[in-house]
């Protein structure tokens, strides 16, 4: 990290090349003062929103201004935006006038380290943002989301102040003999750490299945009974069991999974019982069940409508959704999908018949576009799961001891200490007493302006 935290930080905060608007983010204490060298405007103590002109060595353009006097932003500092023409040459020209102004440009990362060193961020929500900037798949982007929304830190939290309370009550309790009022019977601290105990496996099995580790992406074949699916998957997968393929409704059952090589990578192909609206026993529940849940995890979806009868799904706005027009070799169905229909897949449509191995590479590359094209990476964001998961195990050991404490009647001073370490433990999570270089580590991860 460079420069100090007292100095106000610059950046280009839009993502590089042309744009409608290129954003340019000042924070720190001089923010307002830089800006009012550089516009007809004077910081004030509430939040602006203004139109102005940029206007600096010969630069006079238009811009949008965003006052946001701290603590009222994103960093807790004074923080200014101004929103200029997207264009990279004249975005470049007024940072280096801003720069003259007196702020410095900001490092990696810089303006969510402040924002986690002024409280506004716990670390796990600032992975949360660093984790969505580098997503590449559809899954990588939920992980991130859960992260950043706190779903972590909420059950850091509860577990947290629970540990807090049961030390509390140790501590408390060395202080009396048995026969006084103030003494806490065990059964009560055993099962007060059985709660914690089972809050943490909680957290933990949250954490693992937020960001379960997972080698293919999963692409999954979807829609009504009888549109095909079962027999694309087995044109696709070509595998040695092939998937059941009949004239009758309900004939995949269980999801059955295919490696499916995608331009020169696997992919997971999944082939999952049609979507039924009415079922009619508890197994046809389940079996609903099963495919919906298969649905949820896909990083591409393959919604394939049958050209003979088509049955439409649901619309949606999901970005890894294509139509794939299917049995198209039938005699006399429209080659391709109604127009009125196409916009409801964001990922566009392909026409298909599995049978006559017609369409089918033109299903590749819709796949590969979805799962992000050439710059397709298996896992980018892996690494902030494993920082988790280990102080949470550790956690867990720290408790392990407290148990084992309890049960020997050990000292409640040294089940105290065995608890302060749970206690570092999840406190490490949220970066409280995190280490400067696993924090530099963390944030020399984001790009300039982040
Ligand atoms: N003509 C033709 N029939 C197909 C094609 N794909 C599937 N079918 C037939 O449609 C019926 C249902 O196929 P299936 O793959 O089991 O559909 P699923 O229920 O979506 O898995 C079967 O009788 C298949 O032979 C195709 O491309 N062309
Ligand atoms: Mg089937």
């Amino acid at each position: 990290m460079v420069g100090s935290s007292a100095d106000t930080i610059c950046a280009i905060a839009s993502a590089p090349g042309s744009a409608g608007r290129g954003v340019l983010r000042l924070s720190g204490a001089a923010a307002g003062e830089i800006g009012s060298r550089c516009l007809p405007w004077k910081p004030t103590g509430g939040r602006v929103a203004i139109e102005a002109r940029f206007d600096g060595q010969g630069l006079n353009l238009p811009a949008f201004v965003l006052w946001m006097p701290g603590p009222r932003s994103f960093t807790r500092e004074d923080v200014l935006e101004l929103h200029l023409p997207g264009n990279a040459y004249l975005m470049q020209r007024a940072l280096a006038i801003v720069l003259q102004a007196g702020a410095r440009l900001a490092g990696a990362g810089e303006f969510t380290r402040r924002a986690f060193l002024n409280g506004r961020l716990d670390l796990t929500r600032a992975e949360g943002i660093l984790a969505l900037v580098q997503a590449q798949s559809r899954q990588e982007r939920k992980a991130a989301t859960a992260l950043l929304f706190g779903g972590l830190q909420e059950r850091l939290s509860s577990l947290r102040s629970r540990v807090d309370g049961l030390r509390a009550l140790c501590e408390a309790s060395l202080d009396f003999d048995e026969a006084d009022t103030g003494h806490v019977p065990g059964a009560e601290l055993l099962e007060r750490l059985q709660q914690i105990e089972t809050l943490l496996a909680e957290a933990l099995a949250w954490e693992i299945r937020r960001d379960a580790p997972r080698s293919e992406p999963l692409v999954v074949l979807a829609g009504a009974p009888n549109a095909g699916k079962s027999t694309l998957f087995n044109a696709l997968t070509q595998t040695e069991v092939p998937a059941l393929v009949e004239n009758e409704a309900g004939s995949t059952r269980d999801t059955l999974h295919g490696l499916w090589n995608v331009q020169g990578r696997y992919v997971r192909l999944a082939d999952t019982a049609g979507v039924q609206e009415t079922v009619a026993s508890d197994l046809e529940s389940q079996v609903q069940n099963l495919a919906a849940a298969e649905r949820d995890r896909a990083d591409c979806m393959l919604c394939v409508v049958n050209a003979n009868e088509p049955i439409w799904p649901d619309p949606g706005s999901d970005e890894h959704r294509v139509l794939v027009w299917s049995q198209i070799d039938s005699p006399g169905v429209n080659p391709e999908p109604p127009l009125d229909r196409r916009a409801d897949f964001s990922a566009g449509w392909v026409a298909c018949s599995a049978i006559m191995g017609t369409g089918l590479p033109a299903i590749l590359l819709a796949v590969h576009a979805v799962l992000g094209g050439d710059a397709w990476s298996a896992h980018a964001a892996r690494g902030l799961s494993e920082r988790h998961l280990q102080a949470l195990r550790s956690a867990q050991e720290s408790l392990d001891c407290v148990r084992r404490g309890f049960e020997q009647q050990a000292p409640l001073d040294l089940i105290a200490e065995d608890l302060r370490g749970a206690t570092d433990a999840l406190d490490g999570i949220a970066g409280r007493t995190t280490a400067e270089d696993l924090l530099s580590k963390i944030f020399g991860q984001f790009c300039i302006g982040k």
